[in-house]
């Protein structure tokens, strides 16, 4: 008989049916069972695994310093875990969503989660997206331009990607953008992985319908995970505090010094600095229409 194995701790990077995937310390895939332990696990989530018989199980789930979650319907969903920066992907021309972007900002700054605009396909030209991504811009948030389908400015992902400080990072956006395509630029052979990966789950081969992980070698770090977010749509954002929401736009919160009330919501107050930032033009009226549909989402969600 052969000594028992010893467990250890690890990262789940993908989850099917009856498995979770993990990744151990040395870089290691294991496919442990699915126990109830394991219902809640979110991609990025470290765990404890040991072995009942000879199969791994997973024993327990450590905290996570963040979740990237949304609401669906009256619940809250986790989508990955533990993230160190996240990657907003959009592209060029009618892709170029800012609703879906105000709201998945919002969410990841809700969290602590630093953020880095994608602005991906650029090979289509992008005169319009310009007067958009400039709005970013303009608040600070940092935006790269690339184009997956020709290798244009994928390096500047790369550059980012070097530093040791990171962990695990993720790739968000809405399908169609070049998720899977700019993953598959920074580590070849992941479309591939991602087919395999469907196959097991008995789900479509095109779409990625779930998060997953994949290790990304670098010379002078360790590994890091590169989680790619399934193309989700409508992020709900119910689970927030309309305060919370309110804090996450870098504009507002250089203003709300200079609004009238401590409490002001920046909608139906007379004297309100958001409000007159938005008259002169400083405020973009994009990103004060998602401020203040989330909030609605909120209120009706919460009428009290
Ligand atoms: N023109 C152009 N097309 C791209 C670029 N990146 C991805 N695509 C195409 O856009 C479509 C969606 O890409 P995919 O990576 O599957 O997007 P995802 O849904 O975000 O994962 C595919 O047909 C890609 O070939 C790009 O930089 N330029
Ligand atoms: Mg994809
Ligand atoms: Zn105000």
């Amino acid at each position: 008989m052969s000594a028992p194995k010893l467990g250890g701790q690890a990262v789940v990077v993908g989850s099917s049916r009856r498995f979770v995937h993990l990744l151990d310390k040395n870089g290691a895939t294991i496919k442990a069972q699915s126990s109830s332990k394991a219902v809640d696990l979110t991609v990025g989530d470290s765990v404890i695994y040991g072995y009942r018989k000879e199969d791994p199980v997973v024993t327990e789930i450590l905290p996570a310093k963040n979740y990237l979650a949304r609401s669906y319907r009256d619940e809250t969903k986790k989508i990955a875990a533990n993230l160190d920066q996240l990657f907003i992907v959009t592209a060029v021309g009618q892709l170029f969503n800012t609703f879906f972007l105000d709201r998945i900002m919002t969410v990841a700054a809700c969290e602590s989660i630093p953020y880095t605009l994608v602005v991906n396909k650029i090979d289509l030209g992008d005169q319009e997206t310009r007067i958009l991504s400039d709005i970013y811009e303009r608040i600070g948030i940092p935006v790269v331009y690339t184009s997956a389908k020709a290798g244009k400015n994928i390096e500047l992902l790369e550059q980012s990607l070097r530093d040791p400080d990171l962990r695990i990072v993720a790739l968000g956006g809405i399908s169609g953008v070049g998720k899977s395509t700019i993953l598959n630029q920074l580590i070849p052979g992941t479309e591939r992985k991602t087919a395999e990966v469907s196959e097991r789950t008995g789900q479509g081969k095109q779409t990625t319908t779930q998060a997953y992980g994949y290790m990304y070698e670098r010379d002078d770090a360790a590994p890091l995970l590169v989680i790619d977010l399934p193309g989700i749509q409508n992020f709900g954002v119910q689970h927030l505090s309309k305060q919370s929401v309110a804090e996450s736009f870098p504009e507002f919160i250089e203003r709300v010094a200079e609004c009238e009330f401590d409490n002001c919501s920046h909608i139906g107050e007379q004297k309100c600095a958001i409000k007159d930032a938005l008259e002169r033009g400083e405020i973009a009226p994009q990103r004060y229409d998602s401020y203040v549909r989330m909030i609605d989402e909120i209120e009706e969600a919460k009428p009290y």
